[in-house]
């Protein structure tokens, strides 16, 4: 596979010299000002992927792409806007970008209650708890009806532990004060949308009236809709995948849950089939995120990676451990449920990393001609890219700003890591 790392652009404060120093092969990024809906320019892609290469990296995919909500919802510009979609992928490819990560999650991106868990070693990761989640549903964002749904919510656990999540709701708001509620949505609405999804921005003056209006879009819009009108912009955009040769991945729903009232579909082994079937060109893929399938109890993520590994275009390593009433935590890259050297194992196989930068000469020895690349076993001509996901914040990366969960330091230990697993698998 190759070594990528997520980076977010000219502003990000880990520097491609310094990805160059920890065996970062291809970088993945995105045009992180371009607004929402809007072309992405070949000046545009040509100009940042000509910076990358001027360090001696290439930039390897897309994160992300977006799709708008009114594609998603199938408003009435959909068409329009799936136009523009079309044109950016064009320009990708045209600048050489063929792997395009995407997601189908209507309104919020991915979801954690906290930013800065404290773990017993000193270190902090990211954390999912669905009485808090639930307390911003009712009590803070105040959905009509969220009360009621929760009461019916079985909440997903790994031993099936009954759950009373509206009397831990009830205790919580006795206890709850202004700063854990201005925190919490914070932690849910900006901090972990803001760098990602487009929808929210730091500076945004009234984020919860705008997840509000967000949330309408979606009145009526049940799995089934939601599915259908995933399938119409996948059929419309496929054509010029073909033509272009370009690699969709979409990233599967973080956590796989159903939140918010909101329908979401790429969750479970059978969404994932469901998808995979329902369009099927080799260029529709998944980008499979251990992390997020992980969080899933329900989710067999060995299993999944078998199955699904030649329709995947993208990995991301992350593991997460479950606790017994359904609450998660991002856990260490050798522990949790994912089992990444298991999944090394499934991908490696399918597409062997390059042997120079295994021996530690870096990304300096791989050529940008993709043909001199190792084959990926489904498409048959690129490298199957992937990047640690999240890290653990650790040894100071929490007094530096970095967006929520992709720390330096944390990450570069993960990768380390995952490095490792792989010599040793091909060492064997
Ligand atoms: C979070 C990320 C997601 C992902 C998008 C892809 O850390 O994994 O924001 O980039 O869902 O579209």
């Amino acid at each position: 596979m190759e070594i990528t790392w997520r980076w977010f652009g000219h502003n990000d404060k880990i520097t491609l010299p310094m990805l160059r120093q920890i065996g970062v092969e291809g970088i993945v990024t995105a045009l992180h000002d371009v607004p929402l809906g809007e072309v992405w320019t070949r000046e545009q892609i040509r100009s940042l992927r000509e910076y990358i290469e001027s360090y001696g990296l290439r930039w390897s995919v897309v994160e992300s792409l977006p799709v708008t909500e009114t594609i998603k919802y199938g408003g009435p510009d959909r068409d329009q806007q799936i136009e523009t979609y079309k044109k950016s992928l064009r320009n990708l490819a045209a600048e050489g970008i063929h792997t395009v990560c995407y997601n189908f999650m209507p309104v919020l991106d991915w979801a954690r209650t906290d930013l800065l868990h404290p773990n017993a070693d000193g270190t902090f990761n990211l954390f999912f708890s669905y009485a808090e989640f639930a307390y911003f549903d009712i009590y803070i964002l105040k959905r009509n009806g969220a009360r009621e749904e929760w009461s019916r919510t079985a909440i997903p656990s790994p031993a099936g532990e009954k759950r009373d999540i509206l009397a831990e709701v009830d205790a919580l708001a006795r206890t709850m004060t202004p700063e854990r509620e201005h925190e919490l949505v914070e932690n849910i609405v900006i901090k972990t949308q803001g760098f990602v999804s487009g929808n929210f921005r730091e500076d945004d003056e009234a984020p919860l009236e705008k997840f509000r209006q967000f949330l309408d879009l979606y009145e009526g819009i049940d799995k089934a809709q939601l599915r259908a009108n995933m399938k119409y912009f996948l059929e419309a955009i496929m054509p010029v995948c073909e033509e272009c040769d370009i690699n969709m991945c979409v990233h599967p729903d973080d956590p796989p849950i159903e939140i918010l009232g909101l329908p979401r579909i790429v969750r479970t082994a059978e969404d994932i089939r469901w998808f995979l079937n329902a369009v099927p060109n080799p260029h529709n893929g998944l980008t499979f995120c251990a992390g997020s399938l992980s969080a899933g109890a329900y989710n067999d993520v060995v299993a999944m990676a078998r199955e699904f590994a030649p329709r995947t275009h993208f990995v991301h390593l992350r593991s997460c451990h479950i606790f017994p009433n359904g609450d998660f935590t991002e856990a260490s890259h050798l522990g949790g449920r994912a089992d990444l050297v298991e999944l090394c194992k499934i991908f490696e196989s399918l597409s062997p990393s390059p042997l120079p930068s295994r021996s530690g000469e870096g990304c300096a020895q791989l050529s940008n001609d993709s043909v001199a690349l190792p084959l990926h076993g489904g498409a048959g001509r690129r490298p199957l890219p992937f990047r640690v996901d999240h890290g653990k914040t650790m040894l100071g990366d929490e007094t530096r700003g970095y967006n929520a969960g992709y720390s330096f330091l944390g990450r570069m230990y993960a990768l380390a890591q995952m490095q490792g697993v792989l010599a040793t698998l091909h060492h064997s």
